[in-house]
């Protein structure tokens, strides 16, 4: 009994001491990546521009389908780069090395471009034609979509990897693409705000995440009729 009551502080001050030691190396790491600025931005320049790549891929993809189809698949496309606080904070999370290298193989949203689409079957019609480019490589897929999260979330996510070509080399990028609907869209918006205020009561939050999980199930169905009205709509005109 004597024993442990002697153990225990000796432990918990070990390992209070390995957390301070853990994190004044994770510090040091980061300040070097800092002052050494140069790769790190760099490697962001090289993401803008695969983010760019990406992005004018589905601009052409809408310009011909518009041509042919007489609409637009696309309402609106977006990239963000992600922050270097954002970057170093997931590498934490993840437990990713604090090197250029390290976080270049672990995270793969560094560069993020997204696509909002009218109607379910674009974002799935947009997914088959960019993998079939013969430059692009699927590096994974989550279909939230089908799956939805628990939240209620809903978006298709590729990652790809795509070209970049500089003065002397070719680099291979990863993009993370998310591709969703707008009322997917108009929900993630609201969800990120409300989730991300911090002075909203817990039990308040409690309320609006099942508020929001109605709201999921409404845009779900919304989708499928908008789809189906569609789809119905086309075969009429098909006719004329
Ligand atoms: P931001 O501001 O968009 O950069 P992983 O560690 O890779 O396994 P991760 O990164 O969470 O897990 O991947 P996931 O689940 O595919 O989600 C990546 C992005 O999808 C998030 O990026 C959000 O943009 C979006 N997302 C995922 N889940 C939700 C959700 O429940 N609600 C909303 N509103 N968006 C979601 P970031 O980095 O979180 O944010």
């Amino acid at each position: 009994m004597q024993e442990r009551s002697f153990i225990t502080p000796l432990k918990e001050s070990i390992e209070d001491k390995k957390k301070e030691l853990t994190e004044k190396m994770e510090k040091q790491m980061m300040k070097r990546l800092q002052s050494s600025t140069y790769p790190m931005r760099e490697l962001l320049a090289f993401y803008r521009c695969a983010m760019m790549e990406v992005e004018t891929k589905f601009r052409v993809l809408d310009e011909q389908f518009s041509l042919s189809h007489d609409r637009n698949p696309i309402e609106s496309i977006s990239s963000r780069l992600k922050t270097l606080d954002h970057i170093y904070e997931k590498a934490r999370r993840k437990g990713i090395p604090l090197t250029i290298e390290c976080i270049e193989k672990g995270i793969f949203d560094i560069a993020g471009v997204r696509v909002v689409c009218p109607f379910e079957n674009d974002i799935y019609m947009l997914r088959d034609s960019i993998l079939s480019h013969d430059d692009i490589t699927l590096v994974e897929e989550r279909d939230y979509i089908s799956k939805p999260k628990p939240s209620g979330y809903r978006s298709l996510h590729l990652i790809i990897e795509v070209p970049i070509f500089l003065l002397n080399e070719k680099r291979l990028m990863k993009v993370e693409v998310q591709l969703r609907t707008m009322a997917m869209d108009q929900w993630a918006s609201l969800e990120h705000r409300l989730m991300y205020k911090k002075d909203i009561p817990e039990e308040v939050k409690n309320d609006l995440r099942k508020k929001l999980l109605e709201c999921a199930d409404l845009n779900c169905r919304l989708d499928l009729i908008m789809q189906e009205i569609k789809d119905t709509t086309d075969l009429y005109l098909e006719d004329q």
